[in-house]
């Protein structure tokens, strides 16, 4: 419809090509997903990844799962595409002759934890090991370049996959920004991180594509002017063009992006 984000429409109107498929540590053909909300497996714990955790889908969402620990609280859900590295079949973990671990924040008394795992493993649905897929090769190298269009999650809302534009690369690190959003999302990753996206891809997982936010880096005396038609308007400190949408109501402060290397939580 009308309103829709349409990625050729984009491309178009800021003048940007999309970064090809050979950029992405994904598979060119998104995997399928056949897991079930209330499977059971083995994950990494994302806050402790030497550990390996007992975890239920709590959400299916295009090819990724939604997360939850065993005996871990509801804020600490994760997202992992069922190509992950660090998701495996119940079972995995004992095979190798490793234990599997309490969730970090484990709720209960740590003495509590071998029956805990007793039961919660008791009558489980476990995800059959057909349904994970093997983790796609790293492209070589980095192939990105500024400028660059991609898909990105929004490690700020993860269940969120956003138009994003490379706004810098140094070395095997690439700075991810958030189309419309002046900052506030954007930071540093590997050229083979799970978490991008060639363009087009959630049109093929059937995920969610959000829309660009639509702030602009005019001041608000300005841009609350009614001036027609609207400009793109190009941010100097990203050398990124913005979308030509709607004027900034959501102006906020500018956060700029940690150099690689630097570690962030
Ligand atoms: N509730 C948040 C959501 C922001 C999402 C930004 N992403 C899509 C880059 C807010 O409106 O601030």
């Amino acid at each position: 419809s009308h309103d829709e984000f349409n990625w050729d429409d984009y491309l178009a109107e800021t003048g940007s090509v999309a970064a090809p498929l050979s950029c992405f540590r994904q598979s060119k053909i998104p995997p399928n997903n056949e897991f079930k909300v209330g499977m059971k497996l083995e994950a990494h714990d994302p806050r402790n990844v030497t550990s390996v955790c007992i975890a239920t889908v709590i959400g299916i969402t295009g090819a990724r799962l939604r997360l939850r620990l065993d005996g871990s609280d509801n804020k600490n859900d994760f997202w992992r595409l069922v190509d992950a590295s660090d998701i495996q079949p119940i079972g995995t973990c004992e095979k190798n002759g490793d234990m599997l671990q309490p969730p970090l924040g484990f709720r209960m008394n740590a003495s509590s934890w071998p029956m805990f795992l007793l039961r919660t493993l008791n009558g489980a649905e476990m995800a059959p090991a057909s349904f994970f897929r093997k983790e796609p090769p790293k492209p070589p190298r980095n192939e990105f370049k500024v400028g660059m269009k991609l898909e990105a999650v929004d490690k700020k809302n993860p269940y969120m996959i956003c138009p994003a534009t490379i706004g810098d690369c140094r070395g095997d690190d690439i700075f991810v920004t958030f189309d419309g959003w002046r900052g506030a999302f954007d930071y540093w990753c590997r050229y083979d991180s799970r978490d991008i996206f060639a363009v087009g891809w959630c049109g093929l997982t059937g995920d969610a594509l959000q829309s660009p936010g639509n702030s602009v880096s005019l001041p608000k005396s300005i841009s609350n002017t009614p001036v027609s038609p609207p400009k793109v308007i190009r941010n100097s400190m990203q050398s990124q063009p913005k979308p030509a949408f709607v004027p900034a109501q959501r102006i906020k402060k500018r956060s700029r992006g940690r150099p690689p290397g630097s570690s962030t939580a």
